[in-house]
């Protein structure tokens, strides 16, 4: 796979001189530079964003009915027109800035199936990205590998990193389009019943989706179907003679899960992929995340290598995983029935945190301290979670009615531990559309028409915003050490020293509108010069405490620096 060099367009300069200003505020403090941090340290304190692409922008009409699918699947299960161009006109209108936004985390772009199928919930495409048929194609429907380029390239330019979706565990679903891996490739059955760890790893998910063999280590032959496929495109010669020098260099035997490990790792090393968000972690072997972690280590070393001038710092590749219904509560111990796995011990950096929608939900102290404590000196020391409070699985989010979305950003990015914003989670995009079945109401085109007409959307934004921004200044507020210094009105500090890495912040919560004095005793001394990131007032330390005018009941203290 041959590389350019960054192209910078005369569209894209424009923008980034009208982002200048916005940009140098995001990059300039000395605490948000990554080079040489602790990565559990960086990840714990970073804002991810989590998107479908389909459902967030459309940048380019010409591609929607790619592959000649028809928009005729059940409501929001057609593939609905958003893609990579979208993504990337965000991005070129400052819009991730705006949100202190770390990292990106699209969903699959590799090429999908390209029927349909039924599962019970309605006629459904793979509009979401996890129904692959070839791992090395770009679905047409979301883009080019232009666009994938284009897309990665500005959000480098804007220090902000990006996570490739890997999906390691199944292909997608058979249809009279899509015809079935062979046997030796995959499972068709039994259906995980998820009692222990057999059958929850060497299983189907559901009933249409075909299991990789992970585990197998007797070579196999590529598909006829991709050979096919690939020798229309015009690369079969080429994609025959990259797999022999991967499994000559590599020394792996010709096995399932060498090839994907291949394929997925080639998107690292093309592109400078700053990680990966694993799908479905708990369903295929341990050892295999493990060998796909070493594998995209390299693919990424060798991108940097290929591409200095675009490299942002030393922050080694990230691997974050899903493994469904792991909490902090269980340490680093994933309990199968019959056998506990720690996933931080087999490739993966960070871990989802599928407890927080309900943590959230009870006494805030009791949710910072806990996180807090297990990051920094507990179980979960060295690692990172992702905190979220809703999701595109998850049909039982934090507040599923969407009755208070600046509480929801209150708690989510202000809490210790790493914080995922599903698209629209700062629009209050309904999670809940009527006439739509099942995952796919969680899975809405982004409502940006409901911020251009602004009133209560443009504030919950402006809400995030703030939160965001004051996040990403500050990697105390994710990952510092947590003190209470009143429970009512509720008042915290969070403190970090590490690696040279010196913050500290003061929240005040439940303020009311006005004149507030605010005890800071023990965290800013006496004739600090403060700043209160939600109101944008400024005042010094006296006797104790800052006293400040400010119209919001929230005060997010720090340094002025
Ligand atoms: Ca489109
Ligand atoms: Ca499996």
């Amino acid at each position: 796979m041959a590389d350019d060099a960054a192209r910078l367009t005369p569209r894209h300069a424009v923008a980034l001189i009208a982002l200048g200003a916005l940009v140098l505020a995001a990059r300039i403090h000395p605490a948000v530079r990554a080079e040489g941090a602790d990565p559990a340290v960086f990840w714990n304190g970073a804002t991810v964003y989590f998107l479908l692409t389909d459902r967030f922008q459309n940048g380019d009409p010409g591609n929607d009915r790619a592959l000649g699918r028809a928009h005729d699947g059940a409501l929001l299960r057609s593939f609905e027109g958003g893609d990579l161009a979208g993504v990337l006109r965000k991005l070129d209108e400052g819009y991730f800035d705006s949100l202190g936004v770390d990292a990106i985390w699209l969903t699959p772009f590799v090429e999908q199936i390209h029927g349909s199928v039924d599962e019970g919930t309605g006629k459904t495409y793979g509009y979401h990205g996890y129904w692959t048929r070839d791992w090395t194609a770009v679905d047409p429907a979301l883009g080019t590998k232009d666009d994938l380029r284009a897309l990665v390239d500005a959000a480098h330019r804007h220090g902000i990193r990006v996570f490739m979706d890997a999906v390691i565990n199944h292909t997608g679903p058979v249809t009279p389009q899509d015809p079935a891996w062979p046997d030796d490739w995959v499972r068709t059955g039994p259906n995980c019943t998820y009692r222990d760890y057999a059958t929850t790893v060497d299983c189907t998910l559901v009933a249409t989706l075909p299991d990789v063999r992970t585990e197998r280590d007797d070579p196999v032959d590529l598909p006829a179907a991709l050979i096919e496929k690939w020798q229309r495109e015009g690369r079969l010669n080429r994609e025959r003679a990259e797999l022999d020098a991967f499994f000559a260099r590599t020394g792996y035997p010709r096995a399932p899960r060498y090839y994907l490990i291949k394929w997925l790792t080639d998107w690292v090393r093309e592109f400078g992929f700053d990680g990966y968000r694993v799908d479905t972690a708990k369903h295929f072997g341990e050892t295999v995340s493990g060998e796909l972690k070493r594998e995209a280590g390299r693919a990424f070393a060798d991108w940097k290598r290929a591409h200095p001038a675009q490299v942002q710092d030393s922050l080694p590749f990230y691997m974050m995983g899903e493994v469904y219904g792991y909490e902090p509560s269980q340490g680093r111990a994933y309990d199968f029935g019959d056998r506990t796995v720690d996933f931080f011990a087999n490739g993966y950096d960070g871990l989802i945190n599928f407890g927080f929608k309900r943590d959230a939900a009870g006494p805030l102290d009791d949710l910072f301290t806990r996180y807090a404590t297990a990051l920094r000196s507990g179980a979960l020391r060295g690692v990172a979670i992702l905190n979220y409070v809703s999701s595109h699985d998850d049909g039982s989010p934090y507040d599923l009615n969407r009755t208070d979305p600046m509480g929801a950003g209150t708690r989510l990015l202000l809490a210790s531990g790493g914080a995922q914003i599903y698209y629209g989670d700062e629009l209050a995009r309904p999670l809940t559309v009527a006439g739509t079945q099942g995952d796919a109401n969680l899975r809405s085109v982004m409502n940006w028409a409901d911020l251009e007409r602004g009133g209560r959307t443009a504030d919950i934004l402006r809400h995030w915003r703030k939160l965001g921004r004051f996040r990403r200044a500050h990697p105390a507020v994710g990952a510092g050490e947590h003190h209470r210094l009143q429970a009512q009105p509720y008042i915290f500090s969070r403190i970090l020293d590490a690696n040279g890495l010196h913050d500290r912040v003061l929240v005040a919560m439940d303020q009311g509108a006005g004149a507030k004095s605010i005890p800071v005793f023990g965290v800013f001394p006496d004739g600090t010069e403060l700043v209160d990131a939600y109101s944008g007032v400024r005042g010094k330390a006296r006797h104790g405490r800052i006293t400040l005018t400010t119209g919001f009941g929230l005060v997010l203290l720090s340094e002025r620096r």
